[in-house]
């Protein structure tokens, strides 16, 4: 049996938008995902997150699977346009009390409460206002943190500023695929600047409160890999790694932004920064979040875009693709997880997020049998248990997701969950790999 460490943390995984539903109820304001998914064409299929699992009126139901399947800890995130309507100014007291409520149901289940404090729906008033590009947006997020430390912190344990700032720049700002829907590469790094000002400014918040959890950051890191030896394919990949990765942890734990990237972009494309900005990015944390999908090869392509590169996924053999038409590499989990404890910081790491979406057929009862999936997850948590031989300091992991939800612009059609969700009729029920990893909390490990 492959063992985990005493005292490893096992979790599943949500965010507000992806499950809530409830959009408009209770006082809760408009957010720049309402927004975007009520525009045509935006999202697969004209999908919306107006119901999604319903899970703002289904909660109590939701704890109590998490209690029955023995998670140890629960990763949410919270709706800033719940709590701030117009993402500053008046408190709603619903909303607040929606996340009281959920913390206490949690410890009373036994669970402890991981909280994100932003997961990418920013009120739409604040977008109205420039969203992440207007450098105001730092000191709006670090009061909207400072209101949920005070109302929440005596209970949370686990605090997130963010999840994955590259996905809300580039893909928000820069590629346009989600909310608010710019395409624009400069902002897209100014964005970037921003949004990790906003993360310092909240760490300097809970630090100046006192509160008694922890805080960190969670990123999405891929592992990237040149995809030959030559220097032009060297460099490219360099480019690739140091947009994706090195402009979070290098500015998050060296205190400056990549050199080389910021050359090859120019001073047209770089992000204003006044002096003290990385001061405040550079903050020490107490642990960090990494997501870990996949994995890339990057050669020089001199036909590619800004970063002149081609980027192809790297996949192991005996897995065909997942439903987002990703590549299963789970030995990228290890050499990530290597290469920030060797390259960044010691400092506690959680894999906030891994799982993966496979095309799954219910049977009469809405029972999936999802193999691939349970497969995967055992693959991954083998790839971090050789991180952990390997001296990584990870402390724990988070299977996205607790349940099928909204995928964003792909809208209902892919399915993370281990527990599926009827979306006609709201009923959930664990698959196959939901007791698997029963099990595997259980035990705290699995049988290889
Ligand atoms: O569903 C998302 C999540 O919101 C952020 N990380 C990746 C997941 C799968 O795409």
């Amino acid at each position: 049996m492959l063992k985990f460490p005493d005292g490893f943390l096992w979790g599943a995984a949500t965010a507000s938008y992806q499950i809530e539903g409830a959009w408009k109820e209770d006082g809760k304001g408009e957010s720049i995902w309402d927004h975007f998914s009520h525009q045509p064409y935006r999202i697969q299929n004209g999908d919306t997150g107006d119901t999604a699992c319903d899970h703002y009126h289904r909660s109590s139901e939701d704890i109590a699977l998490m209690k029955s399947l023995g998670l140890q800890t629960y990763r949410f995130s919270i709706a800033w346009p719940r709590i701030l309507p117009v993402g500053t100014g008046p408190i709603n007291p619903k909303g607040l009390a929606f996340y009281d409520q959920l913390v206490d149901h949690l410890l009373e289940a036994g669970i402890i409460p991981c909280a994100t404090l932003y997961h990418w729906d920013l009120p739409q008033t604040l977008q109205e206002r420039g969203g992440w590009a207007n450098r105001e947006s730092a000191d709006w997020f670090a009061d909207y943190a400072r209101v949920m430390f005070d109302q929440l912190g005596d209970r949370v344990k686990f605090w997130s500023t963010l999840n994955e700032p590259f996905v809300s720049s580039f893909i928000g700002y820069g590629e346009g695929r989600h909310a608010p829907g710019i395409a624009d590469t400069s902002m897209a790094y100014q964005t970037a600047h921003h949004l990790l000002l906003a993360h310092g400014k909240a760490v300097q918040a809970f630090r100046d409160g006192g509160y008694p959890g922890r805080i960190g950051i969670v990123l999405n890191l891929s592992h990237y890999t040149p995809a030959g030896p030559s220097e032009a394919d060297q460099l490219a990949y360099q480019r690739v790694y140091e947009q994706n990765a090195g402009l979070f942890l290098s500015s998050l734990f060296k205190g400056s932004y990549p050199e080389y990237l910021f050359n090859w972009i120019g001073s047209t494309q770089q992000p204003k920064i006044q002096s003290g900005d990385l001061e405040t990015i550079s903050a020490p944390v107490d642990f960090m979040g990494i997501n870990y999908y996949m994995s890339f090869k990057v050669a020089y392509n001199p036909l590619g875009d800004l970063m002149r590169a081609h980027v192809e996924q790297i996949s192991s053999p005996g897995w065909g693709q997942t439903d987002m038409d990703w590549e299963v590499h789970p030995e990228g989990l290890t050499a990530i997880l290597r290469h920030v404890s060797d390259n960044y910081t010691k400092i506690p790491l959680y894999i906030t997020e891994n799982g993966s979406a496979f095309p799954d057929v219910p049977d009469e009862n809405g029972f999936v049998k999802d193999p691939a999936r349970l497969n995967y997850l055992r693959a991954h948590l083998t790839a971090a248990h050789r991180a952990i031989e390997a001296g990584v300091n990870l402390k724990g992991y988070f299977v996205w997701s607790f349940l099928d939800n909204f995928e964003w612009a792909l809208g209902y059609a892919p399915r993370f969950g281990i527990i599926r969700v009827d979306y006609k009729t709201l009923k959930r029920t664990p698959k196959q790999s939901a007791y698997w990893y029963q099990q595997t909390i259980q035990n705290n490990g699995f049988d290889e």
